[in-house]
Protein backbone atom coordinates (compact mmCIF):
# COMPACT_ATOMS: atom_id res chain seq x y z
CA UNK A 1 0.00 0.00 0.00
CA UNK A 2 1.32 3.58 -0.62
CA UNK A 3 2.15 5.35 2.19
CA UNK A 4 -0.02 8.87 1.21
CA UNK A 5 0.53 11.45 4.25
CA UNK A 6 3.48 12.21 6.54
CA UNK A 7 1.27 11.18 9.12
CA UNK A 8 0.77 8.06 8.19
CA UNK A 9 4.76 7.74 7.18
CA UNK A 10 5.32 8.69 10.92
CA UNK A 11 2.77 6.18 12.25
CA UNK A 12 4.06 3.32 10.02
CA UNK A 13 7.87 3.58 10.33
CA UNK A 14 7.73 4.06 14.38
CA UNK A 15 5.30 0.75 13.99
CA UNK A 16 8.06 -1.25 12.00
CA UNK A 17 10.90 0.02 13.78
CA UNK A 18 9.06 -1.14 16.89
CA UNK A 19 8.21 -4.95 15.62
CA UNK A 20 10.66 -5.71 13.43
CA UNK A 21 12.64 -8.76 14.90
CA UNK A 22 16.02 -7.91 15.32
CA UNK A 23 19.61 -10.16 15.29
CA UNK A 24 21.51 -8.49 17.74
CA UNK A 25 25.41 -9.20 16.05
CA UNK A 26 27.53 -7.97 19.48
CA UNK A 27 26.56 -8.91 22.64
CA UNK A 28 28.24 -11.08 25.54
CA UNK A 29 25.43 -12.84 26.66
CA UNK A 30 25.39 -16.48 26.40
CA UNK A 31 22.65 -19.73 25.78
CA UNK A 32 21.63 -21.81 28.96
CA UNK A 33 24.24 -24.42 27.98
CA UNK A 34 27.04 -22.26 29.51
CA UNK A 35 25.72 -21.98 32.45
CA UNK A 36 27.25 -19.74 34.79
CA UNK A 37 28.67 -17.83 31.89
CA UNK A 38 24.61 -16.49 31.41
CA UNK A 39 24.34 -13.86 33.74
CA UNK A 40 20.80 -12.58 34.52
CA UNK A 41 18.40 -10.92 37.08
CA UNK A 42 18.56 -7.63 39.19
CA UNK A 43 21.34 -8.42 40.84
CA UNK A 44 23.16 -8.81 37.73
CA UNK A 45 21.83 -5.52 36.08
CA UNK A 46 22.73 -3.09 38.95
CA UNK A 47 26.06 -5.17 39.41
CA UNK A 48 26.91 -3.82 35.66
CA UNK A 49 30.23 -2.31 35.24
CA UNK A 50 29.02 0.58 33.63
CA UNK A 51 27.17 1.54 36.87
CA UNK A 52 30.08 0.34 39.15
CA UNK A 53 31.90 3.26 37.54
CA UNK A 54 28.82 5.47 37.98
CA UNK A 55 28.63 5.02 41.73
CA UNK A 56 31.73 5.54 42.77
CA UNK A 57 31.71 8.98 41.14
CA UNK A 58 29.39 9.77 44.01
CA UNK A 59 30.97 7.85 46.61
CA UNK A 60 34.18 9.40 47.78
CA UNK A 61 34.17 7.70 51.31
CA UNK A 62 33.95 4.34 49.46
CA UNK A 63 37.35 2.37 49.07
CA UNK A 64 37.82 0.35 45.99
CA UNK A 65 38.77 -3.03 47.86
CA UNK A 66 35.91 -2.27 50.56
CA UNK A 67 33.33 -2.62 47.86
CA UNK A 68 34.93 -5.65 46.21
CA UNK A 69 34.78 -7.58 49.01
CA UNK A 70 30.91 -7.24 49.35
CA UNK A 71 28.98 -10.56 47.84
CA UNK A 72 27.19 -9.20 44.79
CA UNK A 73 23.67 -8.61 46.47
CA UNK A 74 25.31 -6.17 49.14
CA UNK A 75 27.73 -4.76 45.90
CA UNK A 76 24.06 -4.44 44.51
CA UNK A 77 21.81 -2.88 47.61
CA UNK A 78 25.00 -0.56 47.65
CA UNK A 79 24.42 0.61 43.77
CA UNK A 80 20.73 0.61 44.06
CA UNK A 81 20.79 2.94 47.28
CA UNK A 82 23.34 5.23 45.95
CA UNK A 83 22.47 5.74 42.37
CA UNK A 84 18.32 4.86 42.04
CA UNK A 85 17.55 6.67 46.03
CA UNK A 86 19.87 8.98 47.09
CA UNK A 87 19.68 10.21 43.21
CA UNK A 88 17.31 10.35 40.15
CA UNK A 89 18.53 7.33 37.52
CA UNK A 90 18.62 9.57 34.34
CA UNK A 91 22.26 8.46 33.26
CA UNK A 92 21.64 5.87 30.45
CA UNK A 93 23.01 3.12 32.26
CA UNK A 94 20.57 3.55 35.28
CA UNK A 95 17.36 4.70 33.11
CA UNK A 96 17.75 0.78 31.38
CA UNK A 97 17.52 -0.46 34.57
CA UNK A 98 14.33 1.22 35.21
CA UNK A 99 13.27 0.24 31.58
CA UNK A 100 13.78 -3.41 32.06
CA UNK A 101 11.59 -3.52 35.80
CA UNK A 102 8.82 -1.63 34.36
CA UNK A 103 8.85 -3.74 30.81
CA UNK A 104 8.76 -6.59 33.44
CA UNK A 105 5.94 -5.14 34.67
CA UNK A 106 7.04 -5.08 38.66
CA UNK A 107 6.11 -2.03 40.58
CA UNK A 108 8.42 0.73 40.42
CA UNK A 109 6.65 3.47 42.77
CA UNK A 110 7.38 0.98 45.58
CA UNK A 111 11.05 1.00 44.90
CA UNK A 112 11.52 -2.38 46.50
CA UNK A 113 14.58 -4.21 46.12
CA UNK A 114 13.49 -7.22 47.73
CA UNK A 115 10.33 -7.53 45.81
CA UNK A 116 12.02 -7.14 42.64
CA UNK A 117 14.99 -10.17 43.70
CA UNK A 118 11.52 -11.92 44.59
CA UNK A 119 10.32 -12.60 41.59
CA UNK A 120 13.56 -13.47 39.59
CA UNK A 121 13.90 -16.10 42.03
CA UNK A 122 10.52 -17.25 40.93
CA UNK A 123 11.40 -17.58 37.16
CA UNK A 124 14.07 -20.39 35.53
CA UNK A 125 16.81 -19.41 33.51
CA UNK A 126 15.30 -21.28 30.30
CA UNK A 127 11.67 -19.23 30.81
CA UNK A 128 13.40 -16.43 31.16
CA UNK A 129 15.19 -16.75 28.04
CA UNK A 130 12.04 -17.28 26.20
CA UNK A 131 10.22 -14.40 28.06
CA UNK A 132 13.20 -11.81 27.27
CA UNK A 133 13.26 -12.42 23.35
CA UNK A 134 9.85 -12.40 23.01
CA UNK A 135 9.45 -9.07 25.22
CA UNK A 136 12.78 -7.47 23.20
CA UNK A 137 11.86 -8.93 19.79
CA UNK A 138 14.96 -9.94 19.23
CA UNK A 139 15.29 -13.31 17.08
CA UNK A 140 19.08 -13.88 17.06
CA UNK A 141 21.77 -13.19 19.74
CA UNK A 142 25.73 -12.97 18.62
CA UNK A 143 27.49 -13.68 21.84
CA UNK A 144 31.47 -13.58 22.23
CA UNK A 145 33.36 -16.16 22.28
CA UNK A 146 36.83 -17.13 23.82
CA UNK A 147 38.83 -19.95 23.33
CA UNK A 148 41.41 -18.71 26.14
CA UNK A 149 38.71 -18.93 28.77
CA UNK A 150 39.28 -22.34 30.34
CA UNK A 151 35.34 -23.09 31.60
CA UNK A 152 34.08 -21.96 28.08
CA UNK A 153 36.62 -24.03 26.26
CA UNK A 154 35.02 -26.68 28.74
CA UNK A 155 31.71 -26.23 27.62
CA UNK A 156 32.58 -26.33 24.31
CA UNK A 157 34.62 -29.38 24.38
CA UNK A 158 31.50 -31.16 26.01
CA UNK A 159 29.48 -30.23 23.10
CA UNK A 160 27.36 -28.37 25.42
CA UNK A 161 23.98 -28.33 23.39
CA UNK A 162 23.27 -25.57 20.73
CA UNK A 163 20.50 -23.03 21.31
CA UNK A 164 19.87 -21.86 17.54
CA UNK A 165 18.85 -18.41 19.11
CA UNK A 166 22.57 -18.11 20.04
CA UNK A 167 25.27 -17.88 17.76
CA UNK A 168 29.04 -17.98 18.03
CA UNK A 169 31.78 -15.17 17.02
CA UNK A 170 35.55 -16.20 17.86
CA UNK A 171 36.89 -13.44 20.16
CA UNK A 172 40.57 -13.88 19.77
CA UNK A 173 41.99 -10.42 21.85
CA UNK A 174 44.59 -12.68 23.94
CA UNK A 175 46.28 -13.69 20.42
CA UNK A 176 47.17 -10.09 19.11
CA UNK A 177 46.56 -8.29 22.28
CA UNK A 178 48.51 -10.21 24.80
CA UNK A 179 50.84 -12.84 23.22
CA UNK A 180 53.32 -12.76 25.41
CA UNK A 181 51.24 -14.41 28.03
CA UNK A 182 49.18 -16.24 25.68
CA UNK A 183 51.38 -17.93 23.41
CA UNK A 184 52.38 -20.26 26.32
CA UNK A 185 48.19 -21.24 26.40
CA UNK A 186 48.17 -22.20 23.46
CA UNK A 187 51.07 -24.65 23.57
CA UNK A 188 49.00 -25.89 26.84
CA UNK A 189 46.11 -26.71 24.19
CA UNK A 190 49.03 -28.46 22.30
CA UNK A 191 50.12 -25.99 19.30
CA UNK A 192 53.72 -26.36 19.07
CA UNK A 193 54.08 -22.02 19.18
CA UNK A 194 57.08 -20.23 20.44
CA UNK A 195 56.74 -16.71 22.02
CA UNK A 196 59.36 -14.68 19.13
CA UNK A 197 56.75 -16.31 15.95
CA UNK A 198 59.72 -18.72 15.06
CA UNK A 199 59.48 -22.11 13.26
CA UNK A 200 56.33 -23.37 12.93
CA UNK A 201 54.13 -20.72 15.01
CA UNK A 202 52.08 -19.01 12.30
CA UNK A 203 50.89 -22.22 10.80
CA UNK A 204 50.16 -23.38 14.67
CA UNK A 205 48.07 -20.45 15.35
CA UNK A 206 46.49 -21.05 11.69
CA UNK A 207 45.67 -24.36 12.62
CA UNK A 208 44.32 -22.86 16.03
CA UNK A 209 41.59 -20.70 14.39
CA UNK A 210 40.75 -23.10 12.25
CA UNK A 211 40.06 -25.78 14.82
CA UNK A 212 37.91 -23.20 16.82
CA UNK A 213 36.03 -22.34 13.59
CA UNK A 214 35.40 -25.90 12.95
CA UNK A 215 34.11 -26.23 16.97
CA UNK A 216 32.06 -23.11 17.23
CA UNK A 217 30.51 -22.25 13.48
CA UNK A 218 31.22 -18.64 14.59
CA UNK A 219 29.93 -16.09 12.17
CA UNK A 220 33.26 -13.84 12.71
CA UNK A 221 36.00 -13.39 14.40
CA UNK A 222 36.85 -10.71 16.52
CA UNK A 223 39.23 -8.46 18.35
CA UNK A 224 39.18 -5.19 20.70
CA UNK A 225 41.71 -2.80 19.72
CA UNK A 226 43.23 -0.28 21.54
CA UNK A 227 43.38 3.11 20.27
CA UNK A 228 46.76 3.50 19.36
CA UNK A 229 45.96 0.59 16.40
CA UNK A 230 48.51 0.91 13.89
CA UNK A 231 48.83 -0.87 10.73
CA UNK A 232 50.86 -1.60 8.93
CA UNK A 233 53.21 -1.89 11.38
CA UNK A 234 56.33 -3.97 12.94
CA UNK A 235 54.87 -5.63 15.45
CA UNK A 236 53.71 -9.20 16.60
CA UNK A 237 49.61 -7.95 16.78
CA UNK A 238 50.20 -7.11 12.79
CA UNK A 239 51.86 -10.26 11.76
CA UNK A 240 49.39 -12.44 13.46
CA UNK A 241 46.51 -10.33 11.44
CA UNK A 242 48.48 -10.39 8.21
CA UNK A 243 49.76 -14.07 8.61
CA UNK A 244 46.60 -15.76 10.57
CA UNK A 245 43.73 -14.15 10.80
CA UNK A 246 43.52 -12.64 7.65
CA UNK A 247 44.04 -15.66 5.61
CA UNK A 248 42.21 -18.18 7.46
CA UNK A 249 39.13 -15.46 7.67
CA UNK A 250 39.82 -15.44 3.65
CA UNK A 251 39.60 -19.67 3.49
CA UNK A 252 36.92 -19.52 5.78
CA UNK A 253 34.78 -17.09 4.32
CA UNK A 254 33.80 -14.90 7.30
CA UNK A 255 34.43 -11.48 7.99
CA UNK A 256 37.07 -10.25 10.39
CA UNK A 257 35.57 -7.62 13.18
CA UNK A 258 37.98 -4.78 14.34
CA UNK A 259 37.07 -3.72 17.62
CA UNK A 260 38.81 0.08 17.38
CA UNK A 261 39.77 2.36 20.27
CA UNK A 262 39.93 0.76 23.67
CA UNK A 263 42.14 1.95 26.40
CA UNK A 264 41.92 -0.55 29.14
CA UNK A 265 42.41 -0.58 32.66
CA UNK A 266 43.47 3.28 33.04
CA UNK A 267 41.89 2.32 36.15
CA UNK A 268 42.41 -0.92 37.43
CA UNK A 269 41.12 -0.59 40.96
CA UNK A 270 37.76 -0.47 39.33
CA UNK A 271 37.97 -3.62 37.17
CA UNK A 272 36.33 -4.42 34.26
CA UNK A 273 34.65 -0.64 34.87
CA UNK A 274 38.32 0.71 34.60
CA UNK A 275 38.36 1.15 30.82
CA UNK A 276 38.34 4.30 28.97
CA UNK A 277 38.74 5.45 25.18
CA UNK A 278 40.76 7.25 22.68
CA UNK A 279 40.61 8.33 19.08
CA UNK A 280 42.23 6.22 16.62
CA UNK A 281 43.82 6.99 13.60
CA UNK A 282 40.89 6.20 10.66
CA UNK A 283 44.28 5.08 8.29
CA UNK A 284 44.94 2.03 10.27
CA UNK A 285 41.56 0.92 8.88
CA UNK A 286 41.86 2.45 5.65
CA UNK A 287 44.85 0.73 4.82
CA UNK A 288 44.37 -2.79 5.51
CA UNK A 289 40.30 -2.60 4.23
CA UNK A 290 41.68 -1.56 1.08
CA UNK A 291 45.19 -4.15 1.25
CA UNK A 292 42.66 -6.99 1.43
CA UNK A 293 39.35 -6.47 -0.64
CA UNK A 294 38.88 -10.29 -0.79
CA UNK A 295 38.15 -9.84 3.02
CA UNK A 296 35.01 -9.04 5.15
CA UNK A 297 35.81 -6.58 7.76
CA UNK A 298 33.14 -5.47 10.44
CA UNK A 299 34.09 -2.49 12.14
CA UNK A 300 33.09 -0.10 14.85
CA UNK A 301 34.95 2.55 16.50
CA UNK A 302 34.90 4.03 20.13
CA UNK A 303 35.39 7.30 20.38
CA UNK A 304 33.04 9.77 18.86
CA UNK A 305 35.48 11.63 16.98
CA UNK A 306 36.36 8.29 14.56
CA UNK A 307 32.98 8.08 13.18
CA UNK A 308 32.60 10.14 10.44
CA UNK A 309 35.91 8.98 9.02
CA UNK A 310 34.85 5.61 9.47
CA UNK A 311 31.86 6.29 7.44
CA UNK A 312 33.46 7.67 4.70
CA UNK A 313 36.13 5.02 4.48
CA UNK A 314 32.55 2.65 4.39
CA UNK A 315 31.79 4.32 1.31
CA UNK A 316 35.31 3.75 -0.54
CA UNK A 317 35.60 0.08 0.32
CA UNK A 318 32.15 -2.37 -0.17
CA UNK A 319 34.15 -4.99 2.19
CA UNK A 320 33.96 -2.86 5.37
CA UNK A 321 30.67 -3.29 7.02
CA UNK A 322 30.12 -0.27 10.04
CA UNK A 323 28.50 -1.75 12.92
CA UNK A 324 26.88 -0.25 15.73
CA UNK A 325 27.23 2.41 18.79
CA UNK A 326 29.86 0.39 21.03
CA UNK A 327 30.13 1.15 24.56
CA UNK A 328 30.36 5.00 25.38
CA UNK A 329 28.59 5.73 22.37
CA UNK A 330 25.51 4.13 23.32
CA UNK A 331 23.65 7.16 24.77
CA UNK A 332 20.82 8.45 22.89
CA UNK A 333 22.19 11.31 22.12
CA UNK A 334 25.35 9.83 19.91
CA UNK A 335 23.31 7.18 18.78
CA UNK A 336 21.23 9.76 17.28
CA UNK A 337 23.87 11.60 15.61
CA UNK A 338 25.62 8.59 14.69
CA UNK A 339 22.68 7.22 13.47
CA UNK A 340 21.66 9.87 11.00
CA UNK A 341 25.28 10.85 9.50
CA UNK A 342 25.50 6.87 8.85
CA UNK A 343 22.09 7.09 6.85
CA UNK A 344 22.96 10.48 5.34
CA UNK A 345 26.45 8.68 3.98
CA UNK A 346 25.56 5.39 3.75
CA UNK A 347 21.89 4.93 3.02
CA UNK A 348 20.81 1.34 4.59
CA UNK A 349 24.69 -0.13 3.94
CA UNK A 350 25.22 -0.06 7.63
CA UNK A 351 24.52 -2.07 10.83
CA UNK A 352 23.23 0.78 13.02
CA UNK A 353 23.44 -1.19 16.43
CA UNK A 354 24.29 -3.59 18.11
CA UNK A 355 23.19 -4.35 21.80
CA UNK A 356 26.57 -5.24 24.25
CA UNK A 357 24.24 -6.46 26.24
CA UNK A 358 26.01 -8.47 29.48
CA UNK A 359 23.08 -9.11 30.97
CA UNK A 360 20.42 -11.22 29.57
CA UNK A 361 17.60 -8.56 30.67
CA UNK A 362 19.53 -5.99 29.18
CA UNK A 363 18.08 -6.45 25.87
CA UNK A 364 15.08 -5.04 26.89
CA UNK A 365 16.57 -1.62 27.65
CA UNK A 366 18.90 -1.87 25.08
CA UNK A 367 16.87 -2.53 21.86
CA UNK A 368 13.92 -0.39 23.26
CA UNK A 369 15.72 2.73 23.58
CA UNK A 370 17.96 1.88 20.34
CA UNK A 371 14.44 1.56 18.35
CA UNK A 372 12.98 4.47 19.52
CA UNK A 373 16.06 6.46 18.32
CA UNK A 374 16.52 4.74 15.16
CA UNK A 375 12.64 5.00 14.41
CA UNK A 376 12.92 8.89 14.81
CA UNK A 377 15.82 9.05 12.54
CA UNK A 378 14.25 7.20 9.98
CA UNK A 379 11.03 9.03 10.40
CA UNK A 380 12.72 12.17 9.61
CA UNK A 381 14.92 10.48 7.06
CA UNK A 382 11.64 9.18 5.04
CA UNK A 383 10.08 12.30 5.99
CA UNK A 384 12.63 14.10 3.51
CA UNK A 385 11.88 11.97 1.05
CA UNK A 386 8.27 12.33 1.58
CA UNK A 387 8.79 16.21 0.65
CA UNK A 388 11.30 15.65 -2.06
CA UNK A 389 7.92 14.34 -3.98
CA UNK A 390 9.22 10.41 -3.63
CA UNK A 391 6.09 8.42 -2.62
CA UNK A 392 6.78 5.18 -0.63
CA UNK A 393 4.97 1.13 -0.23
CA UNK A 394 4.68 -0.17 3.17
CA UNK A 395 6.54 -2.62 2.00
CA UNK A 396 9.46 -0.63 0.56
CA UNK A 397 10.18 0.49 4.71
CA UNK A 398 9.19 -2.65 5.94
CA UNK A 399 12.24 -4.30 3.62
CA UNK A 400 14.40 -1.29 4.55
CA UNK A 401 13.94 -1.85 8.62
CA UNK A 402 14.47 -5.31 8.27
CA UNK A 403 17.18 -4.75 6.51
CA UNK A 404 18.67 -2.72 9.18
CA UNK A 405 18.00 -4.52 11.88
CA UNK A 406 19.36 -7.72 10.53
CA UNK A 407 19.01 -8.02 6.90
CA UNK A 408 22.10 -6.07 6.42
CA UNK A 409 24.32 -8.64 8.36
CA UNK A 410 23.15 -11.63 7.33
CA UNK A 411 23.77 -10.50 2.92
CA UNK A 412 27.44 -9.43 4.01
CA UNK A 413 27.96 -12.93 5.46
CA UNK A 414 26.40 -14.17 2.39
CA UNK A 415 24.75 -16.59 4.94
CA UNK A 416 20.58 -17.04 4.67
CA UNK A 417 19.34 -15.50 8.09
CA UNK A 418 18.50 -18.82 9.96
CA UNK A 419 15.53 -17.09 12.02
CA UNK A 420 13.72 -15.86 8.79
O1 LIG B 1 33.55 -6.31 23.53
C1 LIG B 1 34.20 -5.50 24.21
O2 LIG B 1 35.43 -5.49 24.22
C2 LIG B 1 33.49 -4.48 25.04
O3 LIG B 1 32.24 -4.26 24.49
C3 LIG B 1 33.45 -4.91 26.48
O4 LIG B 1 34.70 -5.26 26.87
C4 LIG B 1 32.83 -3.87 27.40
O5 LIG B 1 33.24 -4.11 28.70
C5 LIG B 1 31.34 -3.89 27.27
O6 LIG B 1 30.69 -4.15 28.44
C6 LIG B 1 30.87 -2.67 26.60
O7 LIG B 1 29.69 -2.44 26.41
ZN1 LIG C 1 31.48 -5.98 23.67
Amino acid sequence: MTIATKEQLTAFVTETVRTTPVTDIHTHLFAESFGDLLLWGVDELLTYHYLIAETFRFRPDLSYDAFWQLSKQEQADLIWQTLFIDHSPYSEACRGVVTVLNRLGLDLSKRDLEEYRAYFRSVSASDYIDRILKLANVKTVVMTNDPFDAYERGKWESGASQDPRFLAALRIDPLLNLWDSSWSKLKEQGYEVSADLSGGTLAEIRRFLKDWIARMNPLYMAVSLPNDFAYPEDSVRVRIIDECIVPVAREAGIPFAMMIGVKRKVNPSLKDAGDSLGKSDIGAVERIVSKYQDVKFLVTMLSRENQHELAVTARKNRNLLVFGCWWFLNNPSLIEEITRMRLELLGGSVIPQHSDCRILDQLLYKWDHSRAIIGKVLCDKYGDLFDAGWRLEEEEIRRDIEDLLGGVFWKFLGKPDPAA
